[in-house]
């Protein structure tokens, strides 16, 4: 039995997430996280709010409410929606708990004594309109390096550079629009990065198999020599972990706090203390501590593209800059973006679909199989109704949903509600079982390696499969001639349909329970051998007939779906 940390992007707290940023980090790894507990696997499988910055700060402003009380507010939201898409978190911690407080503490006094800290007196941008300093990322102005109009203050989200405010052509606040932007100094700390470039490069070659999409992102930046500036780690904010080097106070940092995305990543090790704390796991240090057994783990993030700078690069040079036994990322799986009919999804312009929205059209399911079997991977994709329609209607209803159907449906009325006896399989059997083995089989390879829309693909075609063996034996004719073969043909299918609940799980939960509630058994055992598996429903077993599986859309509701969704969200 292996032991699986997997984390997902923590996704920031200002609002509901749209589906672009669902299938971009927390869908695949509750995919994965399903597929390894489904292999038998130990799995903690970690999310949380990603709380301060003044993301946080301007959103509970606009709503009128204390920041704290907002936070607490939106991370139950989050958690409900999360829920209502079946994300199978062990925890959903909260970046801002007293956990992450302490841990990120800690880490910037290790740092500090490691010689990886440096005061620097800088200056950094006051808004006179907005009677506050900006931070990077509400500051817009055109990109130094690529010439983009409105790349933000901390990044580039067209050639995706991290930058400081202070490099931007043509500064602006994106709170007010004022240009009326004045420097000021100001003191904060530095993370020396660039020291450990050496250090980091041989970490990131010798990532051999690793996603291009995250090694190409990351070389970018140490190619460039510049991805690896010192980066500031401290901010003039309110709201946030105040700066201190462990319990002690941090002389001259008074009244300010770490950045968001010096403590955001943290999170992922204080979310398994919080795991702990409240009484869901035992020990946290075995899951993050090398020293403590966590050398046996093998750790997976996901993360869309924009992401990856801060896992590959950032987030190691704290791990590593602390000299201590943390565990470091094994794997890095990132996507691409998802697009929204034609343009782009956007929080900002309430453009798209949010989860929220989703879940009040359609079951989680139908989302789920969709976005993870278009998920960005290679390139980035587009959700299109036409082709959300066409995806539901063919894979769940007609291939799936369908074959469900016809076998229970007429065992129910030939032989009753159990499974019958019927004889031997035939050549036609043995050789769907042969198929069947070939395909698992590689199913598997696609989920191991997170190939998540080779995956999708696969267990389609073992759907199918199942679907071409019935229409071919066709046991409601061979039922007339020879009663005895409709039997053993029905025996088989209905062992598939179990068989189909426990290989679908991960990319459709509730589908899959819903399955083996109808096949009347909790025998969720990963099929080893498919011959085997597809025994396991023995002769006399009960079952029932399920409410229909998945219903399909009509063009109408497409339609109005379609029209509904193309505003802006108020
Ligand atoms: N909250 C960005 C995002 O939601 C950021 C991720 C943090 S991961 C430590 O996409
Ligand atoms: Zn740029």
């Amino acid at each position: 039995m292996a032991r699986h940390l997997i984390t997902s992007a923590i996704p920031y707290i200002n609002g509901i997430k749209h589906l672009g940023n669902l299938v971009g980090s927390q869908l695949p790894a509750d995919l994965f996280a399903r597929y390894q507990r489904g292999r038998g696997h130990e799995v903690l499988f970690l999310c949380a709010t990603d709380e301060h910055g003044t993301p946080a700060e301007l959103a509970a402003a606009k709503a009128g409410k204390p920041v704290a009380e907002y936070c607490a507010e939106m991370h139950e939201t989050q958690a409900e929606i999360a829920r209502g898409f079946r994300l199978s978190f062990d925890h959903f911690g909260r970046s801002s708990s007293p956990q992450n407080h302490r841990l990120t503490q800690a880490f910037a006094a290790r740092l500090d004594e490691a010689g990886l800290i440096e005061e620097r007196v800088e200056t950094q941008i006051y808004s006179k309109a907005d009677g506050r300093y900006l931070p990077d990322r509400y500051i817009e102005g055109t990109c130094p390096n690529c010439g983009f109009e409105s790349a933000r203050g901390d990044q580039c989200d067209n050639c995706t550079k991290q930058l400081d405010p202070i490099d931007l052509i043509e500064p602006r606040s994106v709170i007010s629009g004022s240009t009326d932007l004045e420097p000021r100094e100001t003191k904060h700390l530095y993370l020396r990065q660039s020291k450990m470039r050496g250090e980091l490069s041989d970490w990131i070659d010798s990532k051999t198999d690793w996603p291009v999409l995250t090694t190409s992102i990351a070389r970018k930046w140490l190619n460039d020599g510049d991805g690896l500036q010192d980066r500031g780690i401290t901010r003039d904010l309110d709201w946030g972990i105040p700066v201190r080097k462990g319990d002690a106070e941090w002389p001259g940092m008074e009244g300010k706090v770490f950045y968001v995305w010096f403590d955001a990543p943290i999170e992922y090790i204080a979310c398994a203390q919080e795991w702990v704390d409240a009484g869901k796991g035992e020990d946290w240090e075995r899951w993050w501590r090398t020293d403590k057994g966590a050398d046996d783990v093998r750790y997976t993030q996901f993360m869309g593209k924009d992401n990856v700078p801060f896992h590959t690069l950032s987030f190691p040079a704290t791990i590593l800059g602390s000299g201590e036994p943390w565990k470091l990322v094994d794997y890095i799986k990132s996507f691409n973006y998802l697009n929204y009919d034609g343009g782009q999804f956007s929080t900002s312009r309430g453009r798209g679909v949010f989860m929220d929205q989703a879940l009040e059209v359609l079951p989680a399911d139908y989302w789920r199989w969709w976005l993870l079997s278009h998920a960005p991977e290679s390139s980035d994709a587009e959700f299109t109704w036409e082709n959300f329609q066409q995806s539901v209607n063919k894979d769940l209803a007609d291939v799936l949903g369908n074959f469900v159907s016809r076998v229970t449906k007429f065992c129910r009325s030939k032989f009753g509600e159990e499974v019958p006896a019927g004889g031997a399989h035939g050549d036609r059997e043995l050789a769907l079982i042969a198929d069947l083995e070939r395909r698992v089989r590689a199913y598997e390879g696609h989920m191991d390696a997170i190939e998540v829309r080779k995956a999708a693909a696969e267990l389609r075609a073992i759907w199918v499969a199942g679907n071409e063996y019935l229409q071919d034996a066709a046991p409601w004719a061979s039922f007339k001639t020879d009663p005895e073969a409709a039997a053993m043909q029905i025996r088989l299918a209905l062992n598939l349909i179990r068989l189909y609940a426990v290989l679908s799980a991960p990319f459709i939960p509730d589908a899959s329970a819903q399955l083996m509630e109808a096949m009347k058994t909790d025998d969720d055992a990963w099929p080893g051998d498919v011959a085997e598996a597809l025994s396991v429903l023995s002769v006399g077993h009960g079952f029932a007939v399920p409410d229909v599986t998945f219903r399909k859309i009509t063009d109408e509701e497409r339609a109005d779906w379609h029209a509904r969704f193309a505003g802006i969200r108020s």
